[in-house]
């Protein structure tokens, strides 16, 4: 893609969506340290400006897998607010009915097959998912996020293999934030991950996960290349994470200045930054400010107000029963 077409519209779109994973997860924090949302809280802020920018490219029959900071993933995808918060929250309104919660958020009718608490264990998923839209030639794709810490999961090892070998449309998306839990990556991974794309015979590309246009460029070229020659494709992206592992954490292991870099690196005042170059008035971005921020408030208003699942329906999906039953 050219810069001389910078699409201003596409990253008007990805602004708006980063805008609203934003809002969305620092309402979240709000709640968690009051005590309102059941359950473990990973947050993805700071690393919005990725799935923003890669769903600019997505259509309705493209399939996401994610992992336990999914909720921009599931988000960026086009999960409803509403039900989003409502799952969080263990509302019988919840996309999954309240029993998923933050790490099993899924919508399947929008392709979204779920976040997980597993390490790694979106790719095995996408991998199936992308067997089943390559035997379909429709031209659709799977796109899995994990993080750099999963690079030490044999199954991803395994994943990359099978992919390559049978040429699935994957674009598998590393959110490489440089932390793993409590310790640095570097200190578990032998390899770098453009190294291993190189073992697999993988194409792979790089780019400054927090900023708008390097991702929606990097990622119109891999998901080109994944529509027009099915073929799995590899995206890394350097990013940020701001928060804890999880809400909670005290975070005592961070290096000294790591905030402040983190600040200056924010993709939200990137993204703004980029649209302001290109000529995007101060008004518009304060409109869309303002209206991502009602839309947030008033999908929030619904979930806390929606009830909790009714006590009787606690056996509803329980499939393994009868086999437990047996042994
Ligand atoms: C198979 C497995 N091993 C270990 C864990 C514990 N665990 C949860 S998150 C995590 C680190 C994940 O790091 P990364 O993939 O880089 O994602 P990030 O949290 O940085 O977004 C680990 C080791 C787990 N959930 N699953
Ligand atoms: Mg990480």
């Amino acid at each position: 893609m050219s810069r001389r077409n910078e699409p201003v519209d596409a990253l008007k779109n990805i602004y708006r969506r980063a805008l609203k994973i934003r809002h969305a997860e620092k309402t979240l924090q709000t709640l968690f340290a009051e005590g309102k949302v059941p359950g473990f809280l990973h947050l993805s802020i700071g690393q919005e400006a990725v799935a923003s920018s890669i769903s600019e490219w997505l259509r309705d029959g493209d399939t996401v897998s994610s992992n336990h900071r999914g909720h921009g993933h599931t988000l960026a995808k086009g999960v409803d607010l509403e039900g989003f918060f409502a799952e969080i929250l263990g509302r019988a309104t919840g996309i999954c009915g309240g029993r998923g919660g933050s790490m099993h958020v899924a919508d399947l009718r929008l392709g979204m097959l779920g976040a997980n608490g597993i390490v790694g264990a979106g790719l095995p998923i996408t991998t199936g998912s992308a067997l089943a839209l390559k035997m379909k030639g429709q031209g659709d794709i799977a796109v899995v996020y994990f993080g750099d810490g999963a690079l030490a999961e044999g199954l991803v090892h395994e994943c990359l293999n099978i992919a390559k070998l049978w040429s699935l449309p994957i674009l598998f998306v590393c959110e490489n934030n440089g932390w793993s839990e409590f310790s640095p990556t570097r200190r578990q991974m032998a390899v770098k991950l453009a190294d291993l794309a190189g073992a697999f015979g993988i194409d792979y590309l790089a780019a400054d996960g927090n900023d708008i246009t390097a991702v929606h460029e990097a990622a119109g070229e891999a998901i080109g290349r994944i529509r027009r020659e099915t073929i799995p494709f590899i995206l890394e992206c350097q990013t940020t994470r701001v928060r804890g592992h999880y809400e909670g954490d005290k975070q005592d292991y961070r290096p000294e200045g790591e905030a402040e870099e983190m600040a200056r690196r924010d993709p939200l005042v990137i993204a703004v930054q980029r649209l302001v170059a290109l000529g995007v008035e101060a008004d518009w971005i304060s409109n869309v400010q303002a209206e991502v921020d009602a839309a947030n408030n008033r999908a929030l208003d619904a979930a806390m107000n929606a009830p909790m699942p009714d006590p009787a329906s606690l056996l509803d999906d329980v499939y393994t029963l009868e086999a437990t039953s047996h042994g």
